[in-house]
Formats: structure tokens, sequence, C-alpha cells
């Protein structure tokens, strides 16, 4: 596929370079469309993904103005993520610390299969985790570890009241891990299907689903008439584990797999699943103490479909299936078979019939093969090449995107009559309309996330960002609208309505609900407490001074733990701290929050600290010194 790829890639950029400037507008209508005036709000949030960034990225739409970078997976100097004492554990694995990740799928949480502004999860593909973050404050709060895994990709897709997320392995691995030649792939290889419980106080794994050796690409669960069932890509039913541009690419048809989690929850009651190996972590980071905690756990329970019958089927797909998407009534079930010009649509009725009727294809390891006649229920003659993923308009209308022939096709559910095609500049790979995979899209806007970005901007040397291209949709024809540089690599994102989301937002925490183990709340209790060589510095922050500001009495060799409490009780009034020759960044303390900045001085000498955090007239006065003294 890689060779083909390429070939269209290159004739597909040819075409557009030359100062041809494809696609531009220049139209006053489409300027005063993304046009939000100085002060007002846009009308919807946009979560992007980092990619490899391992971040997250918040926009408003319709401008495209960048508003945040939320810190998941990787360290982040801004916020002090991931150096501060309180945040580090939330970077640790069961194989150390990893502060870094390939995040690929923003997913908010569901309520009766709609967004509902609580929570939008991300997946961490390289160290397989999942991570949460909780949209009153757009911090991380959990980050749970994936066992059995690798590269997990099909993840972490909602079901429709948020009951779980989901989690597919791109990679099959022995399961559980072992040392084994590669070569005896078929026989120790595996894939797992994991079911992660989402509470209030925390994620956990529910259940896997051990599964043939085979790369489970993406998911999406179920809805309506449909809610119960997730369905998940696999490519690589070849099994095969070298070459894999040509050697998984043989059969004509992969599958879609389809999980009854109702009938799994029935199995994990009734004592079916084994227990077995599985060395996780799960971090939480609690908004009331500040501080995050890990938590190593060392099974994970295993339902084995030979044993569990009616758990899972195989709905055969042709040409390597990419992305599943299901359609706002939960009746369509659409496999973008990316080596293919033409979409495969499931009937989840037909699969409901063929399954009653017990007419199956085959059985491979103890899952039927539903016949691909049974359970189709259309195709979409698409006219483009390399489909990877769909979603869905408030009117009945799909949009899909074309790697290879660089476009967004949009046809009718149901008819699968092909209505409009918009060309993107350059290779989408996701595209993404607010709600688009849920029960009630939004609809009006479409983002395209392009890999390619060649002429669109300045040049800024050999790397240039990718880019993200607002379509309106509101009409019968989309209109491009708007280009805009993204953070990494956006390979999807997902789009709420701001007022869902404003309406639980918090401004600052409360000072008196600050139970960190070191808070203080008035700056009459600061104090400096030495135990050993390890000396903690008790300090407060208020416009413009901390306190204390003198500090003296530290040796070379301590260990030094400044616990920073921020006094101020306003909107948006934090204040920064940096030591000279510290080398864990800084500190951004949120009005009401406390954070830790550790030191270990090296030499003997006054040390500078300051406000990093720009907070009054007087921030360059928001300083003091250190003296460190020799052993
Ligand atoms: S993947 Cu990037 S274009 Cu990781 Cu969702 Cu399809
Ligand atoms: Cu506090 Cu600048």
């Amino acid at each position: 596929m890689a060779t083909l790829l390429l070939v269209f890639l290159v004739s597909a950029c040819n075409q557009q370079s030359g100062g041809d400037k494809a696609g531009a507008l220049g139209s006053g209508d489409a300027a005063s469309k993304v046009y939000v005036a100085p002060g007002e709000y846009d009308e919807f949030y946009a979560f992007l993904s980092g990619g490899f960034s391992g971040q997250m990225s918040v926009y408003g739409l319709p401008s495209g103005r960048l508003l945040k970078i939320i810190p998941v997976f990787a360290q982040d100097a801004e916020k002090g993520w991931g150096y501060n004492e309180e945040t580090k554990p939330m970077l640790n694995t069961s194989y150390g610390f990893v502060p870094w990740d390939d995040a690929h799928h923003p997913e908010l949480s569901q309520t009766n299969g709609v967004p509902d502004g609580r929570w939008v999860f991300i997946n961490g593909n390289n160290t397989p985790r999942i991570a949460r973050i909780d949209l009153t404050t757009f911090e991380t709060t959990d980050i749970i570890e994936i066992p059995n895994s690798g590269g997990n990709h099909s993840s972490p897709f909602t079901t429709e009241n948020t009951e779980y997320v989901v989690a597919g392995t791109r990679f099959s691995v022995p399961f559980p891990q072992k040392d084994v030649a590669i070569s005896s792939y078929k026989e120790n290889f595996k894939g797992a299907l994991s079911f992660i419980k989402v509470e209030e106080e925390g994620l956990d794994i529910a259940f896997q689903i051990l599964v043939p050796g085979y790369d489970y690409d993406l998911a999406h669960s179920g809805k309506g008439k449909s809610h119960g069932w997730t369905f998940f890509t696999t490519y690589n039913t070849e099994e095969s584990h070298t070459l894999k541009e040509v050697n998984a690419s043989q059969n004509d048809k992969d599958f879609i797999a389809a999980v009854n989690w109702k009938k799994a929850e029935e199995y994990l009651s009734q004592g079916k699943a084994k227990d077995f190996p599985a060395e996780y972590l799960v971090n939480r980071y609690d908004e009331s103490t500040h501080t995050a905690t890990s938590t190593k756990h060392e099974t994970v329970k295993v339902l084995i479909p030979s044993e569990c019958p009616g758990l899972i089927y195989y709905l055969p797909t042709p040409k390597s299936p990419h992305g599943v998407d299901v359609d706002p009534t939960g009746e369509y079930i659409v496999g973008n078979g990316k080596l293919s010009a033409d979409l495969t649509i499931h009937s989840f009725d037909k699969m409901m019939a063929a399954i009653e009727s017990q007419s199956f294809d085959d059985e491979i390891d103890g899952i039927p093969v539903l016949k691909f006649e049974d359970v189709l229920a259309g195709t979409v003659q698409s006219g483009g090449l390399g489909p990877l993923h769909t979603e869905f308009d408030a009117n009945g209308n799909a949009y899909t995107t074309f790697f290879i022939s660089s476009e967004v096709v949009k046809w009718k559910v149901g008819t699968w009559e092909v209505l409009d095609r918009a060309p993107c500049y350059y290779s989408v790979g996701h595209l993404m309309i607010p709600g688009g995979d849920s029960k009630k899209p939004w609809g009006k806007y479409l983002v395209a996330m392009n890999k390619i970005t060649k002429d669109r901007y300045l040049p800024t040397g050999p790397e240039m960002n990718h880019s993200a291209q607002l379509f309106d949709i509101s009409g019968d024809k989309m209109q491009l609208i708007l280009d805009f540089p993204t953070v990494g690599e956006p390979h999807y994102a997902q789009g709420i309505a701001a007022d869902v989301v404003m309406q639980n937002s918090k401004k600052i925490y409360p000072l008196n609900e600050n139970n960190h183990a070191h808070a203080i709340k008035n700056e009459s209790e600061v104090k400096i407490v030495r135990e050993g060589d390890v000396v903690r510095i008790y300090m407060t922050s208020i416009r413009s001074h901390f306190a204390p500001d003198n500090i003296e009495g530290i040796k070379v060799g301590d260990k030094v733990y400044i616990h920073l409490t921020n006094l101020e009780q306003d909107w948006d009034t934090p204040h920064g701290l940096s030591v000279l020759g510290a080398r864990n960044a800084e500190l951004l303390v949120m009005p009401g929050q406390t954070e830790t900045l550790y030191w270990e001085p090296q030499r003997p000498g006054v040390y500078p600290f300051y406000c990093t955090d720009f907070c009054s007239a007087l921030h360059q006065e928001m300083q003091g010194y250190i003296r460190v003294s020799a052993k």
C-alpha cells in the first residue's frame, strides 16, 4: 500500500503546487462565517489529538483559534505537568516513568448517546494508556495502562452512557507477555479487546476478551437499537508478523468484530472470566488533595470466546477496514476499507437476524463468522480512493474522508447515493463534525485533518505543521471556509457546543477545600521544616510577593521541597515559581492550589527565584533569594 500511496500523493501534490492556491476562496462570505469578533466566544469547542506530542489541543470553532494545550501523556514545562511532585505519578507505568506518548483519538463522554461535556478521553498508542480529562478544569485526572496490548489504537471510544471506554490492540503480542520466537506468532500472539469501566472516582479494566492475533484498528459503539454492542475493525487476518504492507493485504476481506458487551457482563457475573497475570498502573489525580497517586494491579479478568457463546461475531468487510462508524440511528455500521474505492455498510438488524438464524460461514477460535451477504446493507460507490473515516450530520447525511484521492465525500445514509465531494489540501485522515459520532450531531461544520500541508502556509523549514480545514456543511454543498494549523498530528477530534461545557466550568479552587498534605492557608503559617537532609519550605504567593522570600540554612546535597500554595481567589491569577539551576521546570499554581518544586542544590551561593507568570504591575518585584551553604 505504501508505494501505491506514494504514487497518488506525489501526483496529487504536483497538481496543486506552483503557486496555484487551489481551494482559496478569497470571498468575504467565507471570512464572515469564521469571524468571531474580539471579546466574543466561539460556538463550539474542538478537542484535537496532539499525535506524537502526546497532548490534546483545544480550539474554538468556527474561528480556528487555539485556546489551550492540555498536557496529557507528555511533560509540559508551561504548566509544570509531569515536573512537579504532584503530577509526576500520572506518567508512571509498569515500565517506569514514560513522559511521552502518541495520542490518537479524543472521545467525549456521552449520556444517552449525546456528548455531555463531563469528560474527554484520549488514548496513548505507544505505551498503551487511556487518559481522562475533566472538562470542569480541563486537566487530566486519570491515566490507566492497558495490559496485553501493543499500539493501543482502537481506543478510547465510549458506549452510549459512558459505561465503558474500549480499547483494541493494534499489535497482537504474546498473551500474557513472555519471551518467545517472533516466528511463533501464530501460536503465541493474541489480540485483546478491553472494556474499561468508567466511574466518577476512577477507571479500571472490567474485562478483556482474548481474540485471534490480528491487528485491531478502530472502534465505535452502538447506540439506540444497537446499544450494548461495540464494533472493532481488524486487518492482518493473515496473521503476518513481517513485511506487513504486502502480507497483511492478501485477504480480500478482513473483519469487523461485533462484541455484545451486555452479554459479557452476564458472563462476568456468572464467574466465567479467568484471572490472567497482567501488570498495569492506574494513576489518579485527586482534585481535592491536588495530588496524583499510582496504584499497581497484577491481574486482569479475561473472557475467552469459545467459552462464552454469543459474546462476539465477525462481519466480513472488504479491503482492510480502517475506521468503523455507526450512524446516529444505530442501524448502520460503516466499514471504511482503506484499500478500496467503496464503502461497505452493514445493517444491525440484518446482523441480529443472521445471529438468530445461526447460519454462519465459519468459526474462528469460537467466534462465528457471519455471511457477508447476510449482513450487507449497501455499498457507497464513492469514486474516491482510500476511505478512512466517516462522520454524520443532523440531516441523515454521512461524510467520508479519502486519504489517497484527498477529499471528503458526502453521501446519503440509506440510499448510498453520493451527494457532493470536496478536495482537501492534502491527504485527509480523520474528520470531525461536532457530535458527528453521536446520536444527535450538531452538524453545521466539518473539520478535515490533513496529513500533508505543503504550500498552505508560510514555509517553516522542512517541517510544516499538520493542517485542519473547516467546511460549512449547513447547505447542500460543502464550502471550505478556513485553514488553520494544528499541534502535532491530529488524528481525530471531537466537537461540542460550547455552552454544554461552559455551564460546568470551574474558575478557581476554593482555598478552604484544599486538602493537599502540605498546603497552608495563610501567610502567617509559612515555615521551613528540616528532617535530616530533607527540607520542606511551606511557601505562599499573593500579588505581588512570596512568603518567605529570603531563605537561609539550606546546604549543598539537601533535598529541598518547595510547597507553594497560591492564596489568590480570583479567576485567572496563577503565580509561577522557578529557581536558578533547578531541573524540574517551573510551577504554575492556580488560585487555591498547592504545587511542589523539588530541588537539589549543587553548589554554594545565593540563588534567585521568581514568579514566571506576569501577574500584576509588580510582577517583576515578585521574587526572592535562597542561600545555599557548603555541607
Ligand atoms: S488513525 Cu490517524 S487517520 Cu490513528 Cu484514527 Cu485514521
Ligand atoms: Cu506572580 Cu508574577
